[in-house]
């Protein structure tokens, strides 16, 4: 098998102080987690800002600065910014992230419910997110949400609006999209063509039970405060750094080595 690409979620756009006093929220804050997640063995930083109320914000000068911060001490670090940001956000909001100068964006590929809300991603949205990441050369990592979403995206793929090696994140146990069950990875992960890479994102509780069939099916996986804060029932995560590392050590476990970033840029075929 490959080695494993660890993707670490910092903070996301929804979780709050009040859930979890660990949660980074300052550009400075998002940057020292996402130095350590990297010491502790993730490749790839999944980046979402907040502004100085601690709210959710595509404001591209924020993402510009947690960049550099991440940068200077970690230029190698493969950076993936959020152009999902948080339900509500119109689509010209959501994509000023893609001007941050990073190389990687999410690409949220179908409307989903997402608790209580509705996450709009319709085939428009995608196309003209599509469109404009090409235009930048910036790779799309599709988010899928449900089955149906995979084939929203092989179908932008299909149109030539973005081309290029194709990796996806399986994004399971959101409440209202697709269950955290491992028959549903699965199949998903038999529905993209055979040369595409994936990820898998477990929501909550089941962030640890999704990795670990990750890691033994050959994908890769995805942790973070954005997605779990806990490190195991009722204990809170003190830092994104700890849920990496408790990949880390499922993986080694099972016998799968840990990628770097010059190996992750080769697995997706990234030019750096
Ligand atoms: N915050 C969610 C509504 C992404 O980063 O692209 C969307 C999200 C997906 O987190
Ligand atoms: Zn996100």
């Amino acid at each position: 098998m490959n080695k494993l690409i660890i993707t670490a979620a910092i903070c996301g756009a929804e979780v709050t102080r009040e859930q979890t006093p660990y949660i980074p929220l300052t550009p400075r804050e998002i940057a020292d987690e996402a130095v350590a997640s990297c010491a502790a063995g993730a490749s790839i930083i999944h980046i979402h800002v907040r502004d100085e109320k601690g709210n959710p914000t595509q404001d591209v000068k924020v993402f510009k600065e947690v960049v550099h911060l991440i940068k200077e001490r970690c230029p190698d670090l493969v950076l993936q910014v959020s152009t999902g940001g948080a339900v509500g956000m119109t689509a010209d909001e959501r994509l000023q992230s893609i001007d941050a100068g990073v190389e990687i964006a999410t690409l949220d590929s179908g409307t989903t419910n997402f608790g209580d809300d509705i996450f709009v991603n319709d085939l428009p949205l995608m196309r003209h997110f599509a469109s404009r990441m090409a235009e930048k050369h910036i790779m799309p990592e599709f988010e899928c949400f449900e089955l149906g979403h995979i084939s929203n995206a092989l179908r932008v793929v299909k149109e030539g609006l973005i081309g290029g090696h194709l990796h996806f994140d399986f994004v399971l146990g959101v409440p209202g999209g697709c269950p955290a069950d491992v028959r549903n990875l699965i199949r998903m992960a038999d529905s993209i063509p055979s040369d595409a890479t994936w990820t898998v994102s477990g929501i909550g509780r089941h962030e640890f039970e999704m990795a670990a069939y990750g890691i033994a099916m050959g994908g890769n996986v995805r942790v973070g405060l954005e997605d779990n804060i806990y490190l195991s029932k009722g204990l809170l995560a003190k830092s994104n750094a700890e849920l990496v590392e408790k990949v880390v050590r499922i993986s080694k476990e099972l016998g799968r080595e840990i990628a770097n970033p010059g190996e992750t840029r080769k697995l997706l075929g990234i030019n750096g």
